[in-house]
């Protein structure tokens, strides 16, 4: 398949921890595709498909949709694109999801962001992006934190353990952020 000499890149930490903001950035400095799973969930849930109630209802629990068909929307994007870089947003969220990603595809990721971003400012980023999303309300933002931290954070772990992990300091402007951000792509450019 395609993906065998993809780069893929992970891109991990809390909701409203940036991810989404830095990987526009990424795309625009580097040319990958951006793959969210947030979106290409909601997308679903939009489109009305056969898992659609399922996934709005996990969405709006904070808790996490099953692996097989996140990984199945994922590599469907993979697939159909024409990039072979990938940055992946939002996944894996758990170690069940990491270890289904890795036996469907048979891939690890070359590298992995972590945005490190205090609970405070995650809670206040998210209240104030007004962008309608049913689960940006304080009950479920409650609910999305604890499941990053019992789950999400694990993957982590693994990560660093690896050795792949760049762990970046998710306060500051953006911009600011984004020169931490650069110089671990601008290293694997060469
Ligand atoms: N902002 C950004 N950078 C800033 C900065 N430096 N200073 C000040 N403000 C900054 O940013 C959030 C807000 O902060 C924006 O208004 C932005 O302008 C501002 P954003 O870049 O959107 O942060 P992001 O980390 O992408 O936040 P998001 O809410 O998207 O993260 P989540 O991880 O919570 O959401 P996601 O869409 O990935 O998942 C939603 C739900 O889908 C999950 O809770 C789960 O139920 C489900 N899901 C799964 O089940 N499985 C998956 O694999 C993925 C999702
Ligand atoms: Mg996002």
């Amino acid at each position: 398949p395609k993906h065998v000499d993809s780069v893929i890149t992970f891109v991990l930490g809390g909701p409203g921890s940036g991810k989404g903001t830095q990987c526009a950035r990424i795309v625009e400095t580097f040319g990958f595709k951006h793959l969210s799973a947030g979106d290409l969930l909601r997308k679903e849930v939009v489109s009305a498909t056969e898992y659609g109630t399922m996934i709005l209802d996990t969405i709006r629990e904070g808790k996490i949709v099953p692996s097989a068909v996140t990984v199945k929307l994922i590599l469907r994007e993979m697939e159909s694109s024409d990039n072979h870089k990938f940055l992946i947003d939002g996944f894996p969220r758990s170690e069940e999801n990491r270890i289904a990603f890795e036996r469907i595809t048979g891939s690890e990721p070359d590298f992995v962001l972590f945005f490190d971003c205090p609970e405070e400012e995650m809670v206040k980023r998210v209240l104030s992006r007004n962008q309608g999303r049913i689960d940006d309300n304080i009950d479920t933002i409650k609910k999305r934190l604890k499941v990053f931290e019992a789950l999400n954070l694990p993957v982590v772990d693994h990560y660093e353990r690896r050795g792949k992990l760049h762990r970046i300091n998710a306060v500051g402007t953006e911009d600011e952020i984004f020169e931490q951000v650069r110089p671990v792509f601008a290293a694997c450019e060469q």
